[in-house]
């Protein structure tokens, strides 16, 4: 139903080669970011005319600056109130950081039982927002059965950060994904709190072929977001009054490797991965159903076959955004492809005026940082920075100082200059 096209500036850059000014051009494939696969395609529109917007030509020169190097896998990010940094490495590594990255604390006490095979293991980290009063840390992880070692699924665990003993003290799983599977992807795993103390939880489909339905089934934890308390219980207020679904907030999701607050609304807006060339940006509202695995922009692996029943249908919400091609570019004909976002923030710090109130996001597969402008809750522009750095970005932050911090999967924390 989105028919993309190039503004005409944009047509006309292209077709001189302005690459790297406009869009990176080239580009890669893999279909979800993580498990690798091929890429395809994706659109943009005009200004403000759907979900696919328009490339905003890049005026600003961005650079970074390597904070940290040689980390581990690292998947989450989370600022203390003093400036210091928790890392997480997914395989079960948690690192605090100086605010300058020159001193590391190997933080002992992790959550056990973790399942590192695949995309598993120790995920995303949050901050409790009276962290100075109460030292309270969150982590999402996947966690292997107690019972049997070949089903998991994505956990919620709360401890006390001891600084001086470089532990966390009291670790409790306060919430699980269940039922548990036999499977190695998609867990979700962003935590972002709202404005009244309450966590919202991504958690993934599952990926399996027998799984991915049950993100519509409000009686198991496949491809919801969850809303708990910091107890794990459901959270005043949710949309699903009883049963297994009291903790959901939303559903029919795939794999939502991103999230964050929006600042001013409240809203939660998350980063999906869709299958290729489907990858979406979502605003999130209680008990809505964001249509996985009815309806997406994507297609099947590896053919031109349009994903489900469609992109559209009734009772099922369509995306702000979407990556119909790994670079942003339209998509006409042929195999789409996925640039596969990942970590998110909205900015609000320091730097241009007209990055104000934008949304960041990482690229797992499309290697590069996007700016989404937004006119209220509309996607009117996109813009693509740091392709020539090859990162693939897991976990973008605003920190303390009003900069954007990035995290990538080669092990370095960068910060970005503009
Ligand atoms: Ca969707």
């Amino acid at each position: 139903m989105v028919q993309p096209h190039l503004p005409s500036l944009s047509r006309v850059l292209v077709a001189l080669g302005v690459c790297g000014v406009l869009l990176s051009c080239g580009g890669g494939g893999s279909g979800d970011g993580d498990a690798g696969g091929s890429g395809g395609s994706g659109g943009g529109n005009s200004p403000g005319s759907g979900n696919s917007p328009a490339f905003i030509p890049t005026t600003t020169p961005v650079t970074v600056t390597e904070v940290v190097a040689g980390l581990s896998s690292p998947w989450g990010l989370a600022f203390l109130p003093d400036g210091r940094m928790l890392i997480t490495g997914r395989l079960g590594q948690l690192l605090l950081l100086s605010a300058d990255g020159s001193t590391r604390q190997t933080i002992t006490g992790l959550p056990t039982g973790l399942s590192t095979g695949g995309q598993g293991g120790l995920l995303d980290v949050a901050i409790d927002p009276s962290f100075a009063s109460n030292r309270r840390v969150y982590f999402t992880f996947s966690e292997v059965d107690a019972g049997n070692a070949s089903i998991n699924g994505t956990a919620v665990a709360r401890a006390e950060l001891d600084v001086g003993s470089s532990s966390l003290v009291g670790l409790t799983v306060i919430y699980r994904q269940l039922p548990k599977v036999a499977s190695s992807g998609h867990f979700g795993s962003r935590l972002v709190f709202d404005g009244s103390g309450h966590l919202f939880v991504t958690l993934g489909d599952r990926q399996n072929a027998d799984q991915a339905p049950f993100a519509q089934d409000l009686s198991r934890g496949n491809g919801k977001v969850a809303r708990i308390t910091t107890n794990g219980d459901p959270a005043p207020g949710n949309p699903f009054a009883v049963g297994p679904q009291a903790s959901f907030w939303s559903y029919g999701h795939r794999n939502p490797q991103g999230a964050a607050l929006r600042p001013g609304t409240g809203e939660l807006w998350i980063s999906e991965h869709g299958p290729q060339g489907g990858d979406e940006i979502n605003r999130v509202l209680a008990g809505l159903n964001y249509g996985w695995p009815v309806i997406s922009h994507g297609q099947q692996y590896g053919t031109t076959t349009q994903w489900g029943e469609g992109t559209a249908k009734a009772g099922m919400e369509q995306p702000v955004s979407v990556w119909e091609k790994i670079d942003g570019t339209p998509w006409v004909s042929g195999q789409k492809s996925s640039t596969a976002p990942a970590g998110m923030a909205f900015f609000t710090g320091t730097g241009p005026a007209h990055w104000q109130g934008s949304l960041f996001v990482g690229a797992l597969a499309g290697q590069a940082l996007w700016r989404l402008q937004l006119d209220g809750n509309v996607v009117v522009g996109r813009e693509r920075f740091l392709t020539s750095l090859g990162e693939r970005i897991r976990d973008v932050q605003q920190g303390p100082d009003g900069r954007l911090y990035l995290l990538t999967d080669s092990g370095r924390l960068l910060r970005v200059n503009a």
